[in-house]
């Protein structure tokens, strides 16, 4: 049986920085952030963490830190600047950099090929709406496992609802706003998921593939209530429904259906489609962050609710419930049959004001949040899921999308100083090798 994972993850456009430095394309986050009250601030991801130049400074943190493993996203339009046709050498040359000297540091590279940033020149084409994309993203992930050979994990796709948001809800790149269109750029989306699956397994590649999608429990504020338990089930069935039943299940489920009934939203769809978005997968990617009370009561306040039922909260303002990782290990399986090898790939907390003591960051609510995730996942071992690793999100503070730099998500900081919480994973990793 292989070790444990413990790692970190990162993304491309949150990090990397060099938005156009040596024939890189501009993705629709590129774009996306120009606009203006797009992004807090007017933060783009032009710098991020300068990655693209400091990656042995990241590796050399890694190190310290002790992970085994480490989950970062590949950029499309890196390596080809117009979503296709010509491969931009030198992007490629990057991350086969990065691969080798984490294979050097035996930290093992796990790489996302779709971390929502798209070409922008496919977007000029309709991005996930145009169905011919799926088929490029397939083309774009067969270079990366032909040129990438040490990656011992891939993932097709990081969370497939942000695509749903950029396209549906307006508050992601590229910023559009019509059900119909998040419904039908998740479809396209995933269809893109198994042609690269099957290509993947076609190169012969020995690492493993996967896809990565979030679970937030929606929870019912009074368990009595009808209205609030069907409230709760019909957001889980929207929220995870939508992919985990296509990719596990082979159907979209009922609440997807009547949704689209409801709303009369025909999309473009193949009979053979739900086959091939349902290929079978070596594991499946757990993202997970938190639960999510709902009430069907606009007067009920649910953070009343979670305080007088004993739950606290961070200074952020979430709720530091301690089970969510149990929770969405549930969920999976129990309502999405879902029985491949799990790893968490993400799980942290972000702040936007920490505490510094003599230069040191001291972020004790992180700690505090982790020792839960923590004590959870050991539950989930012991109850027997199959859980073979943990990514915590993330390894840098970084452009955390539409909140700008002000959200910070890392056990480092930007300049790459090691937060209390670096140490107290360090001392975790240690003890639970
Ligand atoms: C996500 C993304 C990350 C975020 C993280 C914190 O899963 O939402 O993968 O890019 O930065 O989740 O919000």
């Amino acid at each position: 049986m292989e070790k444990f994972l413990w790692g970190v993850a990162t993304a491309a456009t949150q990090i990397e920085g060099a938005y156009d430095t040596d024939g890189k394309g501009l993705s629709i986050w590129d774009v996306f952030s120009r606009i203006p009250s797009a992004i807090r601030n007017g933060d783009t991801p032009d710098e991020a963490c300068d990655s693209y130049h400091r990656f042995k400074e990241d590796i050399a943190l890694m190190k310290e830190i002790g992970v085994n493993a480490y989950r970062f996203s590949v950029s499309w339009s890196r390596i080809l600047p117009e979503g296709r046709g010509k491969i931009n050498r030198k992007g490629l040359d990057y991350y086969r950099r990065l691969t080798d000297e984490l294979e050097e540091a035996e930290i093992a590279p796990n790489i996302t090929l779709y971390h929502w940033d798209l070409p922008y020149e496919l977007q000029r084409i309709g991005g996930w709406l145009n169905r011919d994309v799926a088929d490029m993203f397939a083309d774009y992930a067969e270079i990366v496992f032909k040129n990438i050979p040490n990656a011992k994990m891939f993932a097709t796709h990081n969370e497939p609802i942000a695509t749903y948001v950029g396209y549906a809800l307006k508050a992601f790149a590229p910023g559009y706003g019509l059900e119909k269109y998040g419904r039908q750029a998740n479809h396209n989306l995933l269809l893109s998921h198994g042609k690269a699956v099957e290509r993947f397994r076609a190169s012969k590649h020995k690492a493993k593939i996967g896809i990565v999608v979030d679970i937030w429990n929606r929870v019912p504020a009074d368990k009595n209530s009808l209205r609030d338990v069907a409230l709760a089930a019909e957001q889980n069935g929207l929220a995870h429904g939508s992919y985990l039943s296509p990719l596990f299940c082979g159907e979209y489920n009922r609440y997807v259906e009547e949704k689209m009934k409801r709303e009369k939203i025909k999309i473009e769809r193949k009979s053979d489609d739900l086959k091939i978005i349902g290929v079978p997968l070596d594991f499946y990617g757990l993202n997970c962050y938190n639960r999510i009370m709902v009430s069907a009561c606009p007067d009920v306040d649910v953070r009343k609710v979670i305080a007088q039922n004993g739950g606290n909260f961070a200074d952020n303002g979430n709720e530091m419930y301690p089970d969510a990782i149990y929770d969405a290990l549930k969920i999976a399986r129990d309502d999405y049959k879902v029985n491949i090898p799990i790893y968490i790939t993400e799980n942290g907390i972000g702040f936007e004001n920490e505490n510094t003591v003599n230069g040191k960051v001291m972020d004790l609510q992180r700690i505090e949040y982790l020792k839960n995730a923590f004590a959870s996942l050991e539950r989930a071992k012991k109850d027997g899921f199959d859980v073979r690793g943990y990514f915590l999100w993330s390894l840098l503070d970084n452009f955390e999308w539409n909140a700008g730099y002000s959200m910070k998500f890392g056990i480092c900081t930007r300049d790459r100083k090691k937060k209390a919480s670096a140490d107290f994973y360090k001392e975790h990793i240690v003890k639970n090798q």
